[in-house]
């Protein structure tokens, strides 16, 4: 635990893509787990660390304002990690393919971590887990950005679903 609690506060991509794995897991067996995780980063965020939370309703911009954000804050050589919460299909489970993390990594950056997450039935904007997310990031990055499905989306998407 306390080596994997260091590679996510080193910024080592693949640690901190596992423990967004176990925060999302749902088999039960991983909770416990996810929560000494999240509690061992959590006083752990960057000095000087920031997040930043874009919300609107689809289509105002959200993604082409979080990439140039991103791609500033890649100028001045912070790192960056970037949660983009997606509405989801009732019917696929996952995340809308169409608007995932329209957010680019740069290509060849590995400065940029961009992870998404499927906002499943819950209503309001956030995934289940969403929080647990930005403490794993604001531990292992800089500068953490959420784009989230402006409050609306996903009770619009339901009921066309
Ligand atoms: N005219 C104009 N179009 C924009 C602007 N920002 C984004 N767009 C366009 O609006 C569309 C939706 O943008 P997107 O960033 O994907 O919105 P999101 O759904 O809120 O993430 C895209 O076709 C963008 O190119 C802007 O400032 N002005
Ligand atoms: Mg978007």
């Amino acid at each position: 635990m306390t080596t994997e609690v260091e590679r996510v506060c080193a910024g080592e991509r693949r640690a901190v893509a596992a423990a967004l794995n176990l925060i999302e897991s749902t088999r039960g067996s991983d909770r416990a787990a996810a929560e000494a995780l999240v509690d061992a980063v959590a006083g752990r965020a960057r000095p000087g660390g920031q997040v930043v939370g874009l919300t609107g309703p689809p289509g105002v911009g959200k993604s082409t304002l979080g990439g140039r954000v991103v791609g500033e804050w890649r100028r001045r050589g912070v790192t960056v990690g970037v949660i983009a919460v997606d509405p989801s299909s009732r019917a696929s489970g996952g995340a809308v393919l169409g608007d995932r993390s329209r957010i680019a990594k740069p290509a060849g950056d590995d400065g940029v971590f961009i992870r998404s997450m499927a906002a499943r039935d819950r209503l309001g904007g956030l995934a289940p887990g969403t929080v647990e997310a930005i403490l794993v990031m604001r531990a292992a990055f800089d500068r953490v950005l959420v784009e989230t499905v402006g409050v609306g989306q996903s009770e619009r998407s339901r009921r066309s679903w």
